[in-house]
């Protein structure tokens, strides 16, 4: 009883500032979804203030009427899919356009509501339908969506040309941050030059990166769900709150099944608690013989019409407690032994792909690696729900990568980076697999407004889920760093023998040694080596190794090994390679077609390190005494 408590007063401090929820569309007895991505028209505002759309209003006719117009994917960024450079490199307001049929049922049915959903699109977004505005959005990475029924039933009726303008400008307060710069050097740039910069190592890929859906709910229909789980002995407890919309007195039930369809727990009302005896709990990944279990919460919300809306949430029940020297999952100690990644690709650049995700789920599972970071942006829903059903581990990221100017520490920027906060946790709180938030990559720490700012990020966080640590991924020193003193866990970024003393390996376990000491002296918390890496351009060989060769990364790799295996016994809680995979950047001379510091290529291909890897890591799970022998790598 006391452990029920203490969830429903959790729970009573998770604090909705958003305020409807943004639920993944799913299909049930009551819910229809179409999804409306695949071919698309496509247009960029080359105009000098990139304004003519929006002046020639080319959302009130269709777009092929306006100008010339080219095919184009969705989801796909647009930059690497023609040959012109002036689209791969262009900045400003992109149109894109859709005509898609309604089912007329959808139409004649008052009590059918039809939402517009968009997965992401970078960076900021407008959105017509039938030349009606419906909703904006700033920000990349996350969802957002129009209640479209009644734009719908006053226009064309069943005909719906969607329309979405794109605009990937950063500006100080966007986040990433990012400045444009116009040329004013007559003699060096013509009139109008402008170029814009940024402070993150990835290409500024924009477009519509996530499909397009429409789908249905009814008028009353259940807006969001919140999910808290913890277990005592083989109790195990699922808290629950449901909000309906639509509708004051809709009658909620709520039934939790196990994977063989069998009826677990179940409750009326929209809050309350599920007791499940004999828990299965969600396993990691390589820490159980049955890892990633899935309850199904089915939710069903009865209005005064006699409706009934249906959605069926997968639920993990574990729990994630952080101690001075640990990270326990369960309560037992769990270590990161995982990969960076990126959204990245050949032509698609951050366009939600499914082949590429299997593939890369497949690389992570092949390598032992139990979990991964989502450097430096929150990734697409679809993969946080391939975690859920793998068992592998996530630290979700905001997309706070790159303040480094003291003007993005601001209360403009600090009031967004809150939202964008709120947004991620909104999607992502009832996701087994993701244990821990990241609120921002490598900031400038140690700029005085930077201890205000992460005070407050990290609180806030906090405030809408306690039930997770908080974290930010440091690469400053850690007798300056002005954040570290209210994250849970602390990550650290570090690049010896590379961006430091380029080519000396041989001093990396006493610089890895001393910066250990130096953030666990200080602070006493568990760290996470969050990065740690070298460019390796697949096919180069030098002995003895030479930067920039397979050699020199697989060498950069074992001494950092070495120093891992000693503090992991210590308060080392996880070691996080950097990267998964090549992946593109803007150009520059120190980016040779983008960065190689991947274990695989960008095709997903292994270099030496993903050999290394491969064997360290299995042989850490190995070590937890879990697995059946045939279930081992390499056989020990
Ligand atoms: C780290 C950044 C990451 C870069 C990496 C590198 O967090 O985005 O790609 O350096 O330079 O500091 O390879």
């Amino acid at each position: 009883r006391s452990a029920e408590r203490l969830l429903l007063a959790a729970l009573c401090s998770v604090c909705q500032a958003l305020q409807d929820g943004m639920l993944f569309p799913t299909e049930s007895p009551s819910r229809e979804v179409k999804d409306v991505s695949g071919l698309w028209i496509f247009r960029a505002d080359e105009s000098p203030e990139r304004s003519r759309g929006f002046e020639q209003q080319w959302y009130k006719s269709p777009l092929a009427e306006t100008g010339p117009v080219i095919d184009m994917p969705v989801p796909s960024s647009y930059n690497d899919i023609t040959q012109d450079a002036q689209i791969r490199d262009f900045i400003g307001w992109v149109w894109y356009e859709k005509d898609v049929w309604v089912p007329a049922r959808w139409i004649q049915d008052r009590g059918t509501r039809i939402v517009l959903r968009v997965g992401s699109a970078h960076y900021y977004s407008v959105l017509w339908v039938n030349g009606v505005k419906v909703t904006e959005h700033v920000g990349g990475h996350l969802p957002f969506e129009a209640d479209i029924s009644g734009v719908l039933r006053q226009t064309s009726g069943n005909q719906c040309r969607i329309t979405i303008a794109v605009n990937n400008t950063l500006t100080l307060e966007t986040l990433p941050p990012g400045t444009i710069q116009y040329m004013t050097d007559r003699s060096r740039y013509p009139a109008g030059y402008f170029v814009q910069n940024t402070n993150f190592d990835f290409f500024n890929y924009a477009g519509i990166h996530r499909p397009v859906l429409l789908y249905t709910t009814p008028k009353a229909h259940i807006d969001d769900i919140t999910v808290e789980t913890t277990f005592s002995d083989n109790i195990g407890l699922v808290s629950f709150n449901v909000s309906v919309l639509g509708s004051s007195k809709a009658a909620v039930k709520v039934t939790l099944s196990a994977q063989d369809g069998r009826c677990v727990a179940s409750a009326d009302g929209s809050r309350g608690v599920l007791k499940v005896t004999d828990v299965n709990l969600w396993w990691p990944y390589l820490m159980h013989e049955n890892p990633a279990y899935l309850y199904s919460m089915e939710v069903q919300a009865t209005a005064e019409d006699g409706q009934t809306d249906v959605y069926t949430l997968p639920v993990g029940i574990r729990t994630v407690k952080v101690t001075s020297t640990q990270f326990l999952i369960n309560n037992k100690p769990f270590y990161f032994h995982g990969v960076n990644k990126h959204e990245d690709a050949d032509i698609r650049g951050k366009g939600f792909d499914w082949p590429l995700v299997v593939k890369d789920f497949n690389l992570m599972k092949w390598m032992g690696a139990n979990s991964f970071r989502t450097s430096h942006y929150p990734y697409a829903e679809e993969i946080l729900q391939m975690a859920d059903r793998h068992g592998i581990v996530i630290i979700d990221e905001c997309p706070g990568v790159g303040i480094k100017d003291i003007r993005s520490f601001g209360n403009v920027s600090l009031a967004h980076h809150l939202t964008v906060m709120e947004e991620l946790v909104r999607r992502d709180k009832n996701h087994p697999s993701v244990v821990m938030w990241s609120v921002a990559n490598e900031p400038a720490s140690e700029m005085p407004p930077a201890g205000f700012y992460f005070k407050e990020l990290v609180s806030h966080t906090r405030s809408l889920d306690s039930s997770r640590p908080v974290t930010y991924i440091t690469a400053s020193n850690y007798a300056r760093d002005l954040g570290a003193p209210y994250v849970d866990v602390i990550c650290v970024n570090s690049y010896f023998s590379w961006y430091q003393d380029p080519g000396h390996t041989e001093l990396i376990g006493l610089q890895l040694n001393t910066q250990f000491d130096n953030w666990y002296g200080k602070y006493q918390k568990p760290i996470i080596q969050s990065e740690y890496g070298a460019d390796a351009v697949p096919g180069l060989h030098s002995d003895p190794p030479m930067m920039f060769t397979e050699e020199y990364q697989k060498t950069v790799l074992q001494n950092y090994h070495n120093v891992f295996d000693q503090k992991r016994k210590e308060f080392v809680i996880g070691e996080l390679i950097w990267n998964f995979a090549d992946f593109m950047t803007s150009q520059s001379i120190i980016r040779v077609v983008g960065n190689k510091k991947g274990i695989f290529t960008r095709q997903r291909q292994p270099k030496a390190g993903a050999f290394l890897l491969r064997e360290r890591y299995w042989r850490i799970a190995n070590e937890t005494g879990v697995l059946p022998t045939w279930a081992r790598y390499p056989c020990l």
